[in-house]
């Protein structure tokens, strides 16, 4: 089940050397008190010097000047920057992408995985600047025309989590660069050198088109760092992702300075397998949402409401396709199950195992620990059969953990389906059109994607990505996210010579 431990090669040195090639040498400061850590061994990476909360207030206040100037390009000339950024990620995806699995312990298809999510972002928002389109619309008044028009907003904070490390912000960075916005962006703690590499990126893309180089800038720190941002009335959006508890703090924050925040927090996602799914499709959507990225995606799946007339024979489908997953160094071609992302991560794998069971849970496969890579907390994904939704069910926990449940009539299903508190992603398993369309309107999912016969990871970056309830209800990524990126100005022009006042008010 587990691969043997293979020697690594040098991470700290490896690390160093893509840093070089990506224009991000000057990236460690020795004395630093930020220690950037490889998952997949515990190796130290280097050490980075924390900004002050003075050096953010100074960095925001540089993008705000940047800003006022990029504001008056025009958008399509905007979109020459994101599309050299593009290429240079295009042209520097192997690197990036390993750079990734070295920091973040993804898998290598999914290391390039997220470059490749950047690059498709990039395209999007390259063709999006020549769409930001406003509405004309009929005016009530003769000799008038209301028209709306999409105006930059600002300075757009960026608050990132390590699981995602390089493409939530591009989600970001490109929408908001089109739409004439500078970026400054606080990456998760756990994954400093891939935000370092794109920030190296970004500016070689702005140098190479003419854009101001202070457009895109990255702070690193604690949550002294991200105060500043989340404070600021020059930044008109905070964009956070992370988890509900982070969420929790942030939005309160910048609500109480009326400023936007864009939420994209927990998910407790789960699939329903009806009667008539076709299970060896399920299987494999259930494996991959489950288990693909250790469990550590947003988008992972946590819960399985299955019918109980195919309950079994999942169950031991699952088990089985469990039992060949491979563990371990996350850099070798073969593996499936990477590293937990640190100590914390399995700490609360095993916890939650322990109080299923206590819940009256039975364990059916996985939920110990791996032998991995020494160094790095490597665990057994777990399947574990529950009785009821109890609480752990509820509760996000962000690793391989899946739940199975069991329902007799749909509506059943859909009502343990939305029992929780978060609300991001779903699907359903069905060949039943009525099963699929209940799921996915109105009175189905309360989730923000829901899904048809496709696990709920994976998400492309065409929709609108983000959730309900506690996920924090944002949506970035595609569709009209780019919306939420610019202010909106309502026009209406007179070209008569009357003044008729709206609603047939008379004056005078
Ligand atoms: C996240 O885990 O924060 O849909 C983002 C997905 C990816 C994005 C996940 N495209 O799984």
């Amino acid at each position: 089940m587990t691969t043997p431990t293979e020697p690594l090669a040098d991470l700290p040195t490896r690390a160093r050397q893509i840093l070089a090639e990506l224009g991000a040498a000057d990236a460690f400061a020795p004395d630093g008190d930020l220690v950037a850590v490889s998952p997949v061994d515990g190796s130290e990476l280097g050490r980075l010097r924390a900004h002050t909360p003075d050096d953010v207030t100074a960095t925001i206040g540089r993008a705000h000047t940047a800003f006022e100037e990029w504001r008056s390009v025009p958008a399509p000339v905007r979109g020459h920057l994101v599309r050299e950024l593009g290429e240079l990620l295009r042209e520097h995806k192997e690197l990036l992408g390993e750079l990734v699995s070295i920091e973040a312990g993804k898998i290598r298809s999914e290391g390039l995985g997220e470059v490749q999510e950047m690059i498709d972002i990039c395209e999007f928002a390259v063709g999006l600047s020549r769409q930001l389109h406003g509405l004309t619309i009929a005016s009530e008044r003769p000799g008038h025309r209301m028209m709306e028009q999409w105006h930059p907003l600002g300075v757009v904070g960026v608050i990132s989590a390590f699981n995602f490390p390089v493409a939530v912000w591009s989600w970001n960075a490109a929408l908001a660069l089109v739409a004439g916005d500078a970026v400054v962006w606080k990456p998760s703690e756990k994954t400093l050198l891939t935000a370092l590499a794109c920030q190296a990126l970004a500016a070689e893309a702005c140098r190479r088109v003419g854009a101001p180089q202070e457009l895109s800038q990255v702070v690193v720190g604690g949550s002294a760092v991200g105060e500043v941002l989340v404070d600021d009335p020059r930044v008109p959006l905070v964009s956070a992702t992370g988890s509900t508890r982070m969420g929790k703090l942030v939005a309160p924050r910048v609500a109480a300075r009326l400023g936007r925040c864009l939420l994209e927090l927990g998910g407790n996602n789960a699939a329903i397998v009806a009667p008539s799914a076709d299970l060896d499709l399920a299987v494999r959507g259930i494996v991959f949402a489950a288990v693909g990225t250790a469990g550590q995606r947003c988008t992972s799946l946590r819960r399985v409401i299955v019918h109980e007339s195919v309950h079994d024979d999942l169950v031991a489908r699952l088990s089985k396709a469990y039992g060949t997953l491979s563990i371990g160094s996350p850099l070798e071609p073969s593996t499936l199950v990477g590293p937990l992302v640190d100590a914390a991560a399995a700490e609360a794998f095993l916890g939650a195992v322990e109080q299923a069971q206590a819940d009256g849970g039975r364990l059916v496969t996985g939920g110990t620990r791996a032998d991995g890579v020494s160094g790095g907390q490597y665990v057994v994904p777990a399947i574990v059969d529950m009785p009821a939704q109890t609480d752990i069910v509820k509760q996000e926990t962000f690793a391989p953990l899946l739940y199975v449940l069991t329902y007799r009539d749909l509506d059943e299903a859909i009502a343990l389906h939305n029992d929780v508190a978060q609300g991001l992603s779903s699907a359903i398993f069905t060949l039943d059109v009525r099963e699929a369309e209940t799921f996915t309107s109105a009175t189905g999912s309360d989730c923000g994607i829901a899904n048809v016969n496709i696990g709920t990871s994976g998400a492309e970056i065409g929709g609108a990505f983000g959730g309900e309830k506690e996920t924090g209800g944002g949506r970035e990524s595609g569709s009209d996210a780019w919306k939420a990126y610019m202010r909106r100005t309502t026009n209406t022009i007179n070209y008569s010579t009357e003044l008729p006042l709206a609603q047939g008010v008379e004056f005078g």
